[in-house]
């Protein structure tokens, strides 16, 4: 009986020490994508379960992607028409471009994605296609609603800088105190 009452107390005060983080981003084009930058000190494992970009009807989809860094994600010809998907840097580093290759339908490829950035995606033979992966340092992430609203569950109490990005334009960062629950307009 004293261990239970002993470990309900333990389970209020750690939930008591984290919360939501949400607000409201800037509505323009695309959804934002929200995410809690590297945090001093502090590494997260890589997931073990793998995302996935579907080439289909001479679109990525989806266009936008928000993974954890050391994300693998796999990509995934589904037309009759081969697809090539190549990237020319991540966040302007051109050291970190790759050109995966070209494969029919039913194929696929995979990529571990370990520095957290922009990553456009192109496609060499259809140079209408493009999508974008956004790898976030720490998987405290979220993608804003068609309204613009965002919320990144379960932080632990502390202080983070918090980046939005959306499509066409450049990320822009402010500094937040979480505390519980706690909004933050981008
Ligand atoms: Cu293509």
């Amino acid at each position: 009986m004293k261990l239970a009452v002993a470990i309900t107390i333990v389970s209020l005060a750690a939930f008591a020490h984290a919360g939501d983080l949400s607000g409201k981003t800037a509505a323009s084009g695309g959804a934002a994508v929200v995410y809690v930058e590297k945090i001093a000190g502090k590494t997260f494992p890589a997931p073990a379960q793998h995302f996935s970009i579907d080439q289909r009807s001479l679109m990525f989809q989806p266009h936008v992607l928000v993974v954890p860094a050391g994300s693998t994600v796999d990509f995934v010809n589904s037309d009759t028409v081969a697809h090539n998907v190549f990237w020319p840097g991540v966040s302007g580093n051109r050291k970190l471009s790759h050109n995966l290759g070209t494969w029919p339908q039913g194929e696929k490829k995979s990529f571990t994605f370990d520095s957290p950035g922009v990553v456009t995606l192109l496609c060499n033979v259809h140079p209408e296609m493009s999508a974008y992966i956004v790898v976030s340092p720490t998987p405290y992430y979220a993608q804003a609603d068609a309204g613009g609203n965002y919320a990144i569950h379960n932080i632990p109490d502390g202080n983070y800088t918090v980046t939005v990005w959306h499509e066409g334009g450049k990320p822009a960062s402010k500094t937040v105190a979480v505390s519980g629950s706690t909004k933050l307009d981008l």
